[in-house]
């Protein structure tokens, strides 16, 4: 699945299934959670025109529980943040 997020204009909408199946292709070490370095894979492969700065603030945000780690649900917080940081189009 080929998913380009640089330009949320002219992108269909993502679901949020579609999203985290996205997302959990570059969970490497395979845990299931979301690292920071795996997040910032993510960004890059996507195009996202994102610095460092914002892939940070983006994993501060979603990460409820502050371990450094994305799991399941907070995954969804980082999809609200893609949504109202980074002007992605995803639907529930
Ligand atoms: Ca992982
Ligand atoms: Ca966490």
């Amino acid at each position: 699945m080929t998913i380009v997020l640089k330009c949320a204009h002219c992108q269909p909408s993502l679901s949020l299934e579609d999203f985290k199946r996205w997302l959990k292709q570059f969970d490497r070490n395979g845990d299931g959670l979301i690292s920071k370095r795996e997040l910032r894979a993510a960004m890059r492969s996507a195009s996202v025109r994102l610095s460092w700065f914002k892939s940070q603030e983006g994993m501060r945000e979603a990460d409820a529980n502050g371990d450094g780690l994305l799991d399941d649900e907070e995954m969804e917080n980082l999809v609200a943040f893609a949504q109202n940081r980074l002007g992605m189009k995803i639907v529930a």
